[in-house]
């Protein structure tokens, strides 16, 4: 095992370095930017990537294999070596090497990305794509690579934003509808935001476009609930009606027949109250909704998102809707939930005012938001 520090202006020149000296089968062990200001002047910012590689696969590429470990470009001079102080840093630097090869042997394992899909791939885990789906999504770019032959830079990218396109689905509303009212429910874990998502959608609805739009409030177990979408209403003179249990559910849409849209807030449930998603399925069932929308505040924990999109699945859900992008960074989440559950994204919020922080989910901007080319 070989490992040496490169020094350079971009983690990609550090890389191709990498790749001259130590072969395309190295492994990086760390990228550190170096901000050192020497002299009173500030030099630029240089990046310092440690990389290793398994002396017995150079060999075996018809490489010579040498037998020293290049841990530094900086030997220890043998002054340092001697005496209490040089024992003290002989120790330090058994210890920091002990920790790099424990870190290679775990690295190893799972890592082997080549050097041109490096950034790509630590780009992806920095934004919160969790290691599994990055790793998949670097095998698609290198399967790619093969048909197109060596990839140069601007092909990366390219083909980064093409085939994360081609991941991340959508799902717009229709924009005209034969059938009104054309009904849209919100469902999910409590505090997520669904009674604001409802507000800001229903207030564009009205006045961006100009349409007919009713409310319905299923969410009956909290007078605050009611109180707060029926304010809202108020403000925005639009009809509410409260449903208390599901009979009624029918009767409240043919009350409102004469909307172009209408929304259906309903009670948060924790995924794990079984009880609580029948009921909310009997609802439903009821108002046989044109668009269901999970909503899930990006906040939470990815292990726990995924329970939760697969509990709430016994619930015939068609869209996922992300919010509290503003309070997070963590938008990789989004890949691997859409990756694994096949469901189409449709808004993304990000604040609580209404109705201006939503946006529909679009499949370039949630491409670049991943590979932090956007910002909320
Ligand atoms: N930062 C931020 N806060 C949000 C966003 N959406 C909603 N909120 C806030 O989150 C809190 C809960 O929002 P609600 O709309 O009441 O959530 P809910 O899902 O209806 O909650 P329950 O009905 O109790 O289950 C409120 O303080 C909202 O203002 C968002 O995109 N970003
Ligand atoms: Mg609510």
């Amino acid at each position: 095992m070989r490992i040496k520090k490169f020094v350079a202006e971009s983690v990609q020149q550090a890389l191709e370095n990498i790749k001259v000296e130590l072969g395309p089968d190295a492994i990086i062990l760390s990228i550190q930017e170096i901000t050192a200001a020497k002299g009173g002047r500030k030099k630029r910012p240089r990046v310092e990537v440690t990389a290793a590689v398994d002396e017995e696969v150079r060999t075996s590429v018809g490489q010579p294999a040498k037998r020293t470990v290049a841990y530094s470009e900086t030997p220890a001079s043998p002054s340092n070596s001697t005496g209490e102080n040089g024992i003290l840093k002989l120790q330090r630097e058994l210890t920091d090497l002990r920790q790099q090869l424990t870190q290679i042997a775990q690295l190893k394992n799972h890592l082997r990305i080549p050097t041109e899909f490096l950034e790509t791939y630590l780009t992806l885990l920095n934004q919160g794509v969790n290691e599994e789906v990055a790793q998949d999504f670097v095998r698609r770019l290198q399967s790619q690579k093969q048909v197109d032959g060596q990839p140069g830079n601007s092909f990366i990218r390219r083909q980064v934003l093409e085939e994360l396109q081609q991941i991340i689905v959508t799902a717009e509303s229709p924009w005209q509808v034969q059938e009104t009212p054309y009904v849209i429910a919100m469902i999910g874990p409590t505090g997520v935001g669904k009674t604001t998502t409802i507000a800001k959608l229903a207030a564009a609805d009205k006045v961006f476009h100009n349409r007919k739009v009713g409310l319905i409030s299923t969410d009956t177990y909290r007078i605050a609930a009611v109180e707060q979408l029926q304010t809202f209403a108020n403000i925005a003179q639009l009809p509410l009606k409260v449903v208390y249990t599901a009979e009624e559910m029918q009767f409240a849409l043919f009350e409102l027949r004469e909307m172009d849209r209408v929304y259906i807030d309903t009670p948060g449930r924790s995924q794990r109250n079984e009880e609580g998603l029948k009921e909310l399925q009997v609802f439903l069932q009821r108002a046989h909704p044109h668009e269901t929308h999970l909503v899930l505040s990006l906040t939470t924990k990815e292990i726990d998102l995924h329970d939760i999109v697969k509990r709430f699945s016994v619930i015939p859900i068609n869209r996922i809707l992300f919010t509290k992008l503003d309070e997070t960074t963590n938008y990789g989440t989004i890949l691997s939930l859409i990756k694994h559950f096949k469901q189409p994204v449709s808004y993304l919020t990000f604040g609580q005012n209404v109705p201006e922080d939503i946006r529909k989910a679009d499949t370039s901007f949630i491409a670049r938001l991943i590979l932090g080319m956007e910002c909320i």
